[in-house]
């Protein structure tokens, strides 16, 4: 079906096709991806680590063998926008459901996509129990220092001080204990192969969360263990900021707290290149 919506702003509104025949293609939608429209809030950056997930199972060719496992949380309609096999899981649950679809089915790639609240808090126990047996599947962790899907609540990896719908006054590390560098964590047990931290705020960002996501599929492909690629990602909605300003909040808020880098590379990771 011709899709013929406008594409660019209101001074320069023209259809897909003119911009084909104007010349070459310079951007077009991953084929892993599919043609629905995302419900994600404006400036919302799941969208951009979706993007560069379906672009690195194009790169890879693996389109046909890729199962993602949804979470429960604001990417809970993912299976909606990839074109790849997948199935739900309940909140916190991906990395079981993970584990028993690779072990019935080793010549799959299998993924899960968790938020903070799904990863960090619900699901702890079984993140770092697959970790710590080193499940060999990717795991692409999305921490936005918040709940977004139920409005915003304190996440286990909410800031100190961080003003949230159930820490009013800010969060208060006596009470509520400390921001969990979850990366950090995981990368203390042997059974990860490759745990890194990126963000997706800006161009360079964009392009080195690109390469990690490559990286952790390559290590699963070898065989090497767990593969996790936390991101450092917004929620302009539940902050109350704008798109623009949730940016620079990761920046200068989050990464002081969540340094950006890797934390485990296995050898063998390394010797994929
Ligand atoms: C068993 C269970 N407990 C609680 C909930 C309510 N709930 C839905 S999403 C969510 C938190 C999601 O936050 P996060 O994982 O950080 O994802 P985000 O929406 O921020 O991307 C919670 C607590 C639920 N759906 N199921
Ligand atoms: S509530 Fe936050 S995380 Fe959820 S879609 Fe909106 S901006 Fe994104
Ligand atoms: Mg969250």
């Amino acid at each position: 079906m011709t899709d013929n919506r406008p594409i660019n702003g209101p001074d320069n509104i023209i259809s897909p096709e003119q911009i084909i025949a104007q010349g070459e293609v310079v951007y077009q939608r991953p084929d892993a991806l599919s043609d629905a429209q995302t419900h994600y809030c404006p400036g919302c950056t799941h969208g951009i680590i979706h993007r560069l997930i379906g672009e690195a199972i194009d790169e890879l060719g693996i389109q046909g063998k890729t199962i993602m496992v949804a979470p429960v949380g604001c990417s809970v309609l993912m299976y909606y926008y990839f074109d790849v096999d997948g199935v739900e899981a309940a909140h916190g649950r991906a990395p079981a459901m993970a584990t028993g679809l690779k072990r019935t089915q080793p010549d799959k790639i299998v993924f899960t996509y968790q938020g903070d609240g799904d990863l960090a808090s619900i699901g702890a126990a079984e993140i770092l129990h697959a970790a710590n047996r080193g499940e060999n599947i990717s795991v692409f962790f999305v921490n936005n220092a918040v709940y977004g899907m139920t409005s915003g609540q304190m996440a286990p990896t909410s800031l100190p001080g961080q003003i949230t719908t159930s820490s009013p006054l800010g969060r208060d590390v006596k009470v509520h204990g400390f921001p969990m560098r979850m990366a950090e964590i995981i990368a203390g047990l042997p059974g990860a192969a490759y745990v890194v931290r990126r963000s997706v705020y800006d161009a360079r960002t964009i392009r080195q969360a690109k390469k990690a996501v490559l990286t952790a599929f390559k290590t699963q492909q070898a065989g090497l263990g767990m593969s996790m690629v936390e991101f450092l990602s917004s929620c302009p909605t539940n902050w109350h900021m704008s798109p623009a300003e949730s940016l620079t909040w990761i920046r200068d808020t989050m990464v002081p707290y969540y340094p950006l880098g890797d934390f485990k590379v296995a050898e063998e990771v390394k010797a994929l290149g």
